[in-house]
C-alpha cells in the first residue's frame, strides 16, 4: 500500500516538475531579459521533505524576481541524481541549490558546475568537500538524533533494547542523526542498541526490516526511524505486529503518512525539520551571491529541529511545520 501511494505522489511530482519547467520555457525570453534562473535539485523529487523545500524556494524566487527550475531523480541515489544534474548543466542556470545524495559521489558532478562559473549551495545534505560550496544549509542532525534517543529512553524508562532503521551510509544528514542517537544512547547504561538496518529509502523495505526486528527481538522497546520513508515503514510494521504502544517509534520528518501515525500514537515523537526555510534561505543566498553580496552569505547555516509528540500533533503551533505532498506553483 505504501508503494502505491508513493507511486501516486511520484507521478504527480513528475507532472508538476514538467509543468514548472514548461512554464519556464514559455517565459524563456522574459527570464533571460529579466530575472535570472536558478535550479533546485532535491535528493529525490517525490519526497514531501523536498517538496516542502520547493515551497519555500518558489516563494522566495517569486519575491526576488528569479525563475526557479526544480529537477530531481525518482530515487534517493547518485544514479538518478547525477543524470538530472548533467541535464541541468546544459541549461546553465545562474546558481545551483542541491541536496547531494552521497557525500563523495556528488563531488565531481558539483565541480562541473563550479568549473562552468555556476555557484553551488548545498541544501539539506552536503558533500565532504565543503570548501567548494558557497554555502551549506541544513538542520542540526546530530541534535535531532540525540533528541530521538532521549524520547525513546523516556518511553523505556532508561532500560531495554532499541534499534535504528536508517537510509544508507554515506548521506551526511542521516549519518549525523545516527551518530547523535548512538552518542546519546551511551548515557543510558540500561539500554542497548541491538541493530542498525538500512532501508535504501524504501518504505516497503523499512516495513520488512522492522517486522524482522520485532520477531528477532520480542522485547524491543523502541525503533528510531531516521527519515520520511523509514518512519512510514516502521510505523506500519509496528501496527501490523500488534505492538502499538509497546514498541516506541520515534521518527524523523513530518510527511502526511507519518503525521497520521503520530496522531494515532503509533509514532510517539517526530523530529521535524524546516525544509521550506532551507529552500527560502537557499534562494536568498543565491540571490545575494548573484548581486554582489557574497560577503553576507554564511559558509554554514544550521537550523534547529522541532520535536513534536502525539499530544502536540493537532496543536497549530506545531502543525504549521508539517510537510506538504504537493508542489507549489
Ligand atoms: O530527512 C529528509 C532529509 O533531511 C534527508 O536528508 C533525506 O531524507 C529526507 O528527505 C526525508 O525522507
Amino acid at each position: 500500500m505504501a508503494t502505491t501511494r508513493r507511486q501516486r505522489i511520484s507521478r504527480r511530482g513528475a507532472t508538476l516538475a514538467l509543468g514548472i519547467a514548461g512554464g519556464l520555457a514559455l517565459a524563456g525570453g522574459a527570464a533571460r531579459a529579466g530575472g535570472k534562473t536558478i535550479a533546485l535539485v532535491p535528493g529525490i523529487a517525490t519526497d514531501p521533505f523536498y517538496i516542502t523545500m520547493q515551497h519555500g524556494a518558489a516563494a522566495e524566487a517569486k519575491k526576488l524576481g528569479l525563475h526557479l527550475i526544480w529537477q530531481g531523480g525518482s530515487s534517493f541515489s547518485p544514479e538518478t541524481q547525477i543524470p538530472a544534474l548533467q541535464a541541468l548543466l546544459a541549461k546553465h542556470p545562474a546558481a545551483l541549490l542541491v541536496a547531494p545524495t552521497n557525500e563523495k559521489a556528488l563531488i565531481n558532478p558539483i565541480r562541473q558546475f563550479i568549473a562552468a562559473g555556476i555557484p553551488v549551495i548545498s541544501v539539506d545534505t552536503t558533500i565532504s568537500d565543503t570548501a567548494i560550496l558557497k554555502s551549506r544549509i541544513t538542520s542540526n542532525n546530530v541534535q535531532g538524533g540525540a533528541s530521538a534517543a532521549r524520547a525513546i529512553a523516556g518511553f523505556a524508562h532508561g532500560k531495554g533494547d532499541v534499534a535504528v532503521i536508517n537510509v544508507k551510509p554515506g548521506i551526511s544528514t542521516t549519518d549525523a542523526r545516527q551518530k547523535g542517537f548512538l552518542a546519546q544512547m551511551k548515557h543510558y547504561k540500561g539500554m542497548k542498541v541491538v541493530a542498525i538496518e538500512y532501508d535504501d529509502d524504501s518504505p516497503t523495505k523499512a516495513f520488512t526490516e522492522a517486522q524482522l526486528l520485532l520477531l528477532k527481538y520480542p522485547h524491543l522497546k523502541g525503533i528510531f526511524a531516521t527519515n520520511v520513508f523509514s518512519g512510514e515503514g516502521v510505523g506500519k510494521a509496528v501496527v501490523a505486529a500488534g505492538k502499538k504502544g509497546k514498541v516506541d517509534v520515534v521518527g524523523y520528518d513530518a510527511e502526511p503518512g507519518e503525521v497520521k501515525l503520530l496522531k494515532q500514537g503509533v509514532i510517539s515523537t517526530l523530529i521535524v525539520q524546516r525544509p521550506a526555510e532551507e529552500g527560502r534561505l537557499g534562494v536568498k543566498y543565491a540571490y545575494d551571491i548573484l548581486t554582489g553580496k557574497s560577503a553576507q552569505v554564511p559558509a554554514s547555516k544550521r537550523l534547529a529541529n522541532i520535536t513534536v509528540t502525539t499530544a502536540e500533533a493537532s496543536n497549530p503551533t506545531y502543525a504549521k511545520y508539517f510537510y506538504s505532498a504537493h508542489l507549489s506553483h
